[in-house]
């Protein structure tokens, strides 16, 4: 507490403080809510950033800030109302830029919104306003100014993702493989039709835009009447397919299950919230999407719990070295939830397809 108190004390801008609490719910960075003595001064989200994922933090903070300030500058334009609450603000340090290093770790500090709060579920409403929201997200993006690097390269990449899966199953570092070798099996049965975008890249027929790349349900604020105030967790915000934004999103809201569901009777995709999302983002995005990336929509649904398995299983299989875990044998649950949500999503891309289809 009092370590923290000194990295506060680095943003000027940051008065007298009450209280601090940690946040739990992120599994790469560290989250704390700070709050403010006087009643009049906002409250803080503080987060130690990981900088052994994200390894370039003048990278990351430069594309965060040229993405804030671009959509700061959009909502101005259209003389929205209530900016502050629309768009994430990231406090500079004393030497003016917008993060901290203490001689260990990196420090960041933004402003928390007002009367705001995540949500783990979504109904069909809150799911087509997220919709909405998203293609609006890209859109606004889609003249940023400055090129934006590419955070982690390779991201969502699913060829560069099996090939990580591939030399953890070499490695076999923990001894787990012959645990979990069908489920292996099965994702290799599948992998060269889950790599389809990267091929259609490669033949020029798809293009990258900037997208957010983590767009899960717990990444959005939500205002007190269940609207969407504005997409958090900017970390990931860098060039890539527009699936990357559709599919992540559909992979937890359209999940009935945990991220880490046990019992996989639960897991099941959800299509009357796919369909809420879908309507809301064809409706926002079709003007700039092209025939060859509204055609791939269900198929990104289906992408990403396949690429989630794929990383959670090569996690498991190195000894859980990436993402934080909880309980022994968490990233083998994860792995078995996400192929299983993957399986289902599968099954529906016919309808998936069609619902599509009567949008256009
Ligand atoms: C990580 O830290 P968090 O929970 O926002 C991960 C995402 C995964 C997600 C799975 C940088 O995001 O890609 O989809 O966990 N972020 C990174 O819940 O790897
Ligand atoms: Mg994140």
């Amino acid at each position: 507490m009092e370590n923290l108190i000194q990295i506060i004390k680095q943003f000027p801008e940051v008065g007298e403080i009450k209280e601090i609490k940690a946040l739990t719910s992120g599994l790469i960075n560290q989250t704390y809510l700070v709050k403010s003595a006087q009643p009049e001064e906002p409250d803080y989200v503080l987060q130690r950033i990981n900088h052994l994922i994200f390894t370039d933090i003048e990278m990351l903070q430069h594309n965060i800030e040229t993405v804030t300030s671009h959509i700061r500058q959009k909502l101005e334009a259209r003389h929205e109302e209530d900016i502050e609450r629309k768009v994430l603000r990231f406090l500079p340090a004393a030497d003016g830029k917008t993060y901290f290093y203490d001689g260990e770790g990196y420090w960041r500090i933004s402003i928390f919104i007002p009367r705001s709060q995540t949500l783990e579920a979504v109904t069909p409403e809150s799911s087509y306003l997220a919709g909405l929201k998203f293609g609006e997200f890209q859109a606004m993006l889609a003249d940023v100014p400055e090129q934006l690097g590419e955070i982690i390269p390779d991201f969502h990449n699913m060829e560069f993702r099996m090939k990580q899966l591939r030399e953890a199953v070499a490695a076999n570092a923990s001894g787990r493989l012959s645990e979990v070798q069908d489920i292996v099996d099965a994702i290799e049965a599948d992998a060269n039709d889950m790599c389809c975008a990267e091929q259609l890249y490669r033949e020029g027929k798809l293009p990258k835009r900037i997208c957010h790349c983590d767009t899960k349900v717990s990444n959005m604020l939500f205002d007190e009447n269940g609207e969407v105030l504005c997409v958090i967790d900017l970390d990931t915000v860098m060039p890539s397919f527009i699936f990357s934004d559709f599919g992540d999103f559909l992979r937890s809201a359209a999940n009935t299950g945990k991220e880490d569901e046990q019992d996989l009777n639960n897991v099941r995709f959800n299509m009357e919230i796919f369909k809420a999302f879908a309507k809301g983002y064809v409706q926002s995005a079709r003007a700039f999407l092209t025939p060859v990336e509204i055609e791939h929509l269900p198929y990104a649904a289906t992408l990403f719990p396949y690429m989630q398995a794929v990383r959670f299983l090569a996690d498991y299989i190195n000894g859980d070295t990436y993402y934080r875990t909880t309980y022994d044998g968490q990233n083998l649950v994860r792995t078995k939830a996400q192929y299983k949500l993957y399986q289902e999503a599968k099954a529906a891309v016919p309808e998936m397809k069609a619902y599509i289809d009567s949008l256009l």
